[in-house]
């Protein structure tokens, strides 16, 4: 009986561990981020944004040869910057994963290769709920498997 409750115990106390746990890489709160982001044929610079998931993102696109344009899939927002300008774009990234963003002004002849890539990393609450479901799979079944046998073994201890 004692054996049992220590593993009910253990169980719980790691599913808590799992659940309130400060995650080292991630920062909880969201943040305001800005970027200046050069456009010039082709390419974007820097071609790599990261930011967490709940952040305001703005960008500011600036063109440095001729008209270009940002269109973040996924999103489905874009901006138009002209030759010299500087225009801004600012959304709020609630949506987690890698997006590629990618020049929808036709800007020349290498225009289809103007790209880059947006990530949004997860929030707490995703990897916590991935945990929390890990740890009832693979701490329920043996869980489970190790009660009933303690439930027969003590019923033959009754029985003879
Ligand atoms: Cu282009």
């Amino acid at each position: 009986m004692m054996k049992k409750r220590t593993a009910w115990i253990l169980l719980g106390f790691l599913s808590t561990v799992v659940a309130f746990a400060p995650l080292p890489a991630q920062s909880a709160a969201p943040q305001t981020r800005t970027f200046k982001l050069d456009a010039r044929q082709f390419a974007y610079s820097p071609s790599e944004l990261k930011v967490n998931a709940g952040d305001t993102v703005t960008i500011q696109l600036v063109s440095a040869d001729v008209v270009h344009g940002l269109y973040v899939d996924g999103y489905d927002i874009s901006v138009e910057a002209d030759p010299g300008q500087s225009a801004t774009l600012t959304f709020v990234a609630a949506r987690s994963g890698s997006f590629r963003f990618r020049c929808n002004v036709t800007c020349g002849a290498m225009h289809p290769f103007m790209i880059g890539k947006l990530t949004v990393g997860a929030n707490d609450w995703f990897y916590r709920s991935i945990g929390l479901a890990s740890f009832v799979v693979v701490g329920f079944f043996p869980l489970s498997s190790f009660l009933n046998q303690r439930k027969k073994k003590d019923e033959r201890d009754i029985a003879f």
